[in-house]
């Protein structure tokens, strides 16, 4: 186990952080963003845009962005709040190196206050476990008035052809077609096709979410605790073209499932803390193969 500073794209400052049997993620302190993530024998497992504007202030398209306090256009916040444009601060010590664990804190400052009003203090923990990645976000209120939040972290999953994959795990789930106006449904798939536009929020998901990509030979398999949502997102060939920091044809390598928390803000209290958790790792076996 090894945690290294490391010199991204840039310049930007990194952590690299390894395990013995080989497993690697790489995490900007600039929204705490990780950007890859290799299992041990594998190849990348996290999407990164070829056009994706790394220079330390614009969110990053792909990896990892920290979703906080605002999920989307929920709110009066910038779309999906502030936490994934700011500077987090390594605060990790030799025993979370031992550990393969990097972690890393934003504190409310004047320009989020200007923003959003609350002393806060939020710590994402990264950790190469077990032959995956789990990804900790906590949350403190360190003020003395209550906030409630919405969070997510909007994982972009690499998959080799978005078009032959099915995200399994989400049948009989009520979710909200955003893509549809943002109606009500029930899914009826027991393996999500992506054939077109997805962008929907699972509320009350259960897990664990399975990724199955035949053209990639894996399956990625998404856990979570204290998460209980989960959103899944392709942009598809227009929405692709429309992006600056997207390239047209990068929609068929990413699938985003997100471990989130939309439905039901959380709500802390002077002194309240609240923590939830994603685990991703390959699962054994092939693909299953498509969508049912
Ligand atoms: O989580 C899905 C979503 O909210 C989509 O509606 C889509 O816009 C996506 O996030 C990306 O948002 P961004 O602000 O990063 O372009």
């Amino acid at each position: 186990m090894a945690v290294v500073e490391g010199v991204g794209a840039n310049g930007l400052p990194t952590l690299v952080v390894t395990d013995g049997p080989g497993s690697r993620a790489e995490v900007y302190l600039h929204g705490a963003h990780v950007t890859s993530w290799i299992p041990a024998g594998g190849t990348e497992a996290l999407f990164v845009s070829r056009e994706a504007l790394l220079d330390g202030r614009s969110p990053i398209r792909g990896g990892v962005p920290v979703v906080f306090p605002q999920f989307a256009d929920r709110g009066p916040l910038p779309k999906h709040g502030f936490a994934r444009v700011q500077p987090w601060r390594p605060i990790g010590d030799e025993g979370d190196a031992r550990a393969g664990r990097v972690r890393l804190e934003l504190r409310d400052s004047a320009e989020t206050r200007a923003l959003w009003p609350h002393a806060f203090r939020a710590e994402l923990g990264i950790t190469l476990a077990g032959g995956g990645i789990e990804l900790s976000l906590g949350v403190e209120n360190t003020g003395d008035s209550s906030f409630s939040f919405t969070a997510a972290l909007h994982t972009y999953l690499r998959v080799a052809d978005v078009r032959r994959i099915g995200v399994a795990g989400l049948q009989g789930v009520r979710y909200i077609d955003k893509v549809a106006g943002g109606v009500e449904r029930v899914e009826e798939s027991a393996a999500v096709a992506i054939a077109g536009e997805v962008d929907r929020v699972y509320l009350g998901a259960t897990r664990p979410v399975r990724v199955d990509d035949p053209a990639g030979g894996r399956v990625l398999a998404v856990q979570a605790d204290d998460f209980p949502d989960v959103v899944v997102w392709n942009p598809w060939a227009e929405q692709a073209r429309a992006f600056s920091d997207f390239g047209d044809d990068e929609y068929l390598e990413m699938v985003c499932v997100e471990a989130a928390r939309i439905g039901v803000p959380v709500e802390l209290p002077p002194g309240g803390s609240w923590r939830a958790a994603q685990r991703v790792h390959v699962a054994e076996g092939p693909g299953s193969g498509g969508a049912a």
